[in-house]
């Protein structure tokens, strides 16, 4: 068996506090909607393991990950832990995910590498935790599994790492970390940080430094991208990369909050987008570590990484939903949108494209 999916139903009792972009059940829901339209065997589902403290170690300072540790095992944040590591906040709130979440999560990002060493092609949606930081919780994420895994591959002897990824927020974090060195690539395509979180990084000028100048590159774009806009500046960074960069293994982040139906991007991608981009990486650099991310909105996510999984496993893309994968859909009680015209996302697996003309800023980013 090939292809494998890490993922657990542990996650269920992991998640964030109430009203947070991040309480939906996403993992479970993706198994459960895999199975409904019997897109997965049960022996391709790895259930994933905790990071240990020394991996944790390799990217995170002791004292953060002590205080998560603290945290979790008292439910409750001391203030200058807050102030400190930004834990306990609105964004960063204290729940089981904290710090027993994203242990599975980042171990399963270990896990999932491990596999791909092995010879599998993995996937851990739970993963791509892109803005955390050494030793301060950003962006929804506490430990970042991306980093940690690629320090684990580093060690293992990996010369030359490609990280790419295609959230629609910056990697704040990933960059910084890998800024200064030639042997790990960073690359990112997000919502411009004129108008979108993290606001402070991901501009275009940001090509790295010192050994690991060239080593870094951003795509920051703006409002309303579509299909044809998104997978020509992929082309484009790809060919960048490839000039320079030869990668023995590459990381790739599949936060699904460009699509237009995520409320937290202003992007217009549809999964039929998403989906070719996710070939393309594949066609230009053969098969990678895949990791989630970003994604806010349940069905929208469901669907984008069911396609993913189909084409690691190879499986073709089923046309219609089975009515026991529209129940699981339809069972997630979505209420955080105006209701228009979603009943589509209940029938098919795959969006038409959406297609527009490219605009000239876009190409100047593109030529730059
Ligand atoms: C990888 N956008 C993570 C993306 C992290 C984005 C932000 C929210 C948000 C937080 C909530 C919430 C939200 C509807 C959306 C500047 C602020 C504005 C909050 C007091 N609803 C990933 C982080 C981003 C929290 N943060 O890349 C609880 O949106 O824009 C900001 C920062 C300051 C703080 N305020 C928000 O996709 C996984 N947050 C509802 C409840
Ligand atoms: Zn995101």
């Amino acid at each position: 068996m090939r292809a494998k999916l890490v993922a657990s139903y542990a996650y269920r009792n992991f998640r964030y506090s109430s009203n947070h972009p991040l309480r939906i059940p996403r993992v479970s829901l993706l198994l459960d909607f895999l199975k409904a339209m019997e897109l997965v065997k049960d022996t391709e589902v790895d259930e994933g393991r905790n990071a240990t403290q020394e991996e944790l170690l390799e990217y995170h300072t002791e004292d953060y990950i002590n205080a998560l540790r603290e945290a979790d095992a008292c439910g409750c944040v001391k203030p200058k832990y807050r102030e400190l590591y930004n834990i306990g906040t609105y964004e960063n709130p204290l729940s089981p995910a904290t710090w027993r979440g994203s242990l599975l999560a980042c171990g399963s990002s270990l896990k999932a590498a491990e596999l791909f060493l092995e010879g599998h092609i993995s996937f851990n949606p739970a993963g791509g935790m892109h803005h955390a930081y050494p030793s301060r919780a950003n962006g929804f994420c506490f430990i970042n599994d991306p980093a940690v895994t690629i320090q684990m591959l580093k060690k293992l002897g990996f010369k030359k790492i490609l990280y790419i990824d295609l959230d629609a927020h910056h990697c704040d974090a990933v960059q910084d970390f890998y800024y200064h060195d030639d042997s790990v690539f960073v690359f990112s395509i997000h919502q411009s940080p004129e108008y979108a979180f993290p606001f402070t990084k991901g501009f275009l000028h940001e090509r790295g430094a010192s050994k690991g100048k060239g080593f870094n590159l951003n795509a920051p774009l703006p409002k309303g991208v579509t299909d044809t806009e998104f997978l020509k500046v992929l082309e484009t960074g790809i060919e960048v990369i490839k000039e320079v960069f030869k990668p023995d293994v590459y990381l790739l982040q599949l936060g699904t909050d460009g699509l237009e139906e995520d409320y937290l991007s202003k992007w217009r991608l549809s999964n039929w987008g998403f989906l070719k981009a996710f070939k393309m990486v594949r066609e230009a650099f053969g098969d990678g570590i895949y990791l989630g991310g970003g994604g806010y909105h349940p069905i929208a996510l469901t669907r984008a990484w069911s396609l993913v999984w189909c084409e690691i496993s190879g499986r073709e893309v089923p046309t219609t939903l089975r009515r026991e994968a529209r129940e699981v859909l339809l069972s997630v009680g979505w209420e955080e949108l105006d209701e228009t015209d979603r009943s589509y996302m209940y029938e098919t697996l795959l969006d038409k494209p959406r297609e527009g003309h490219i605009r000239r800023e876009i190409l100047s980013i593109c030529e730059a």
